[in-house]
């Protein structure tokens, strides 16, 4: 079950609201990655306090470890990792194509070996929907090939080629078909997107969506983008694609990106996006803030006094006041502490950084909705521009 009811618009932008199986989410939504059923370091309380609708969960790791038989017995991931509101799960599609040499990829499906114990292993669309059955997550991606953008690694030099893409897409066209088809066999109840491939080929996504779009999916996600290709050449199908996606149907921009990727997705008429780097920067002591990225590393900061963000009222900049600096709250944690527990690799450094930085996304977002509800959405994009180039 899906519905999607579309608020507001201003250009290409989009505010929506988007019921599934558990729950309601107001769009643009940044989603959190949690690929093995957690999202690193955050207990699912913190992430409801900071305003999480919906999380992400990996098929392909999932199935790996604990595998489908503890699933079954759990009734699923959301009684598993006891998170009670909406979760999307990635199809296996982008994961098994990480794998790099460890696979083959054939018109049946991915063959390949477990990372885990070696075993012999094959994904094909309808075992990526069955996995995706068991775990009964309320959004379902149909497997696909990611096209990549560069074809072995950047040191081959070889980009993909037109023909290269097109026999790619075509696949995951006909992928998706299999797909559909097995996920109505078994009777999922929750919604299943197709995922628009052609590399970074106009007339390739074009034909792409058309197909899929052909196929009536209740959702499309935009794939192979953030795939190694410069940022204009993303840009470039960022303003391509998502507009030309029925209206009335929500679209995810699969793995982007950074703050400014976001909000130019937005005004791209992307509704949904999901990206490690938050969660992933915040173990590297790379902190997002409205004035810019901040370098936690940096020997700058072993004795500041600051909270990471004077204006964030997160747990880890604003305490349990949950007044930021900036409005004259002062029970957060400095700069100075985060600086100190990153370098005694103590847990709660990583815990407390992951809390600002996704907690930075999902404000972000909320202001994005609040600008679009108030159709000041041009003026806000300029801003929030203006202000993260100022720098920390
Ligand atoms: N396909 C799938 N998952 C993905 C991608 C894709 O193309 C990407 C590309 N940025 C991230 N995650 N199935
Ligand atoms: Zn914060």
């Amino acid at each position: 079950m899906l519905t999607f009811q579309l608020l507001k618009t201003e250009g290409h932008a989009r505010r929506g609201v988007l019921t599934l199986n558990h729950g309601v989410v107001q769009t643009p939504i940044f989603m959190p990655v949690g690929t093995y059923g957690t999202v690193k370091g955050v207990m699912p309380r913190s992430l409801h306090d900071m305003g999480a609708q919906i999380i992400l969960g990996n098929t392909f790791h999932l199935w790996m470890r604990p595998g489908l038989d503890v699933m079954r017995a759990f009734g699923g991931l959301h009684g598993f990792e006891q998170w009670h509101k909406p979760i999307l799960t990635d199809s296996g599609g982008f994961q098994v194509w990480s794998l790099g040499a460890m696979r083959k990829i054939t018109e049946e499906g991915v063959h390949f070996a477990s990372p885990v114990n070696g075993d012999k292993l094959f994904m094909s669309p309808e075992v990526s929907m069955q996995i995706q059955t068991v775990l009964n997550s309320d959004i379902v991606m149909q497997l696909d090939e990611c096209t990549p953008y560069w074809q072995g690694d950047k040191a081959s030099g070889h980009v993909t080629t037109e023909a290269e893409a097109r026999a790619s897409m075509a696949l995951s066209l006909r992928w998706a078909r299999r797909s559909k088809a097995e996920f109505e066999r078994l009777g999922n109840p929750n919604a299943l997107f197709g995922i628009v491939q052609g590399g970074m080929f106009e007339h390739l996504r074009q034909e792409s969506l058309e197909a899929l779009v052909d196929m009536d999916f209740p959702g499309y996600a935009i794939g192979g983008v953030s795939v190694g290709e410069p940022k204009e050449e993303m840009r470039r199908i960022m303003a391509h694609t998502p507009h030309r996606l029925p209206a009335h149907k929500p679209r995810y921009l699969m793995g982007v990106g950074t703050p400014e990727d976001l909000v130019e997705g937005v005004a791209c008429g992307v509704d949904m996006f999901d990206c490690v780097m938050p969660t992933r920067n915040a173990r590297n002591g790379t902190i997002f803030t409205r004035y810019g990225d901040l370098k936690l590393r940096n020997a700058r900061h072993k004795a500041d006094p600051q909270p990471l963000d004077p204006t964030c009222t997160c747990y880890a900049c604003a305490g349990a006041s949950g007044v930021s600096w900036a409005d004259g709250g002062r029970d957060g944690f400095s700069r100075a502490y985060l600086h100190h527990l990153d370098r005694c690799g103590e847990m709660l450094g990583p815990m407390l950084t992951t809390i600002h930085n996704l907690h930075y996304y999902l404000n972000l977002m909320q202001e994005v909705r609040d600008a679009l509800d108030a159709g000041t959405f041009a003026a806000f994009r300029q801003r929030f521009a203006a202000e993260r180039a100022r720098g920390v």
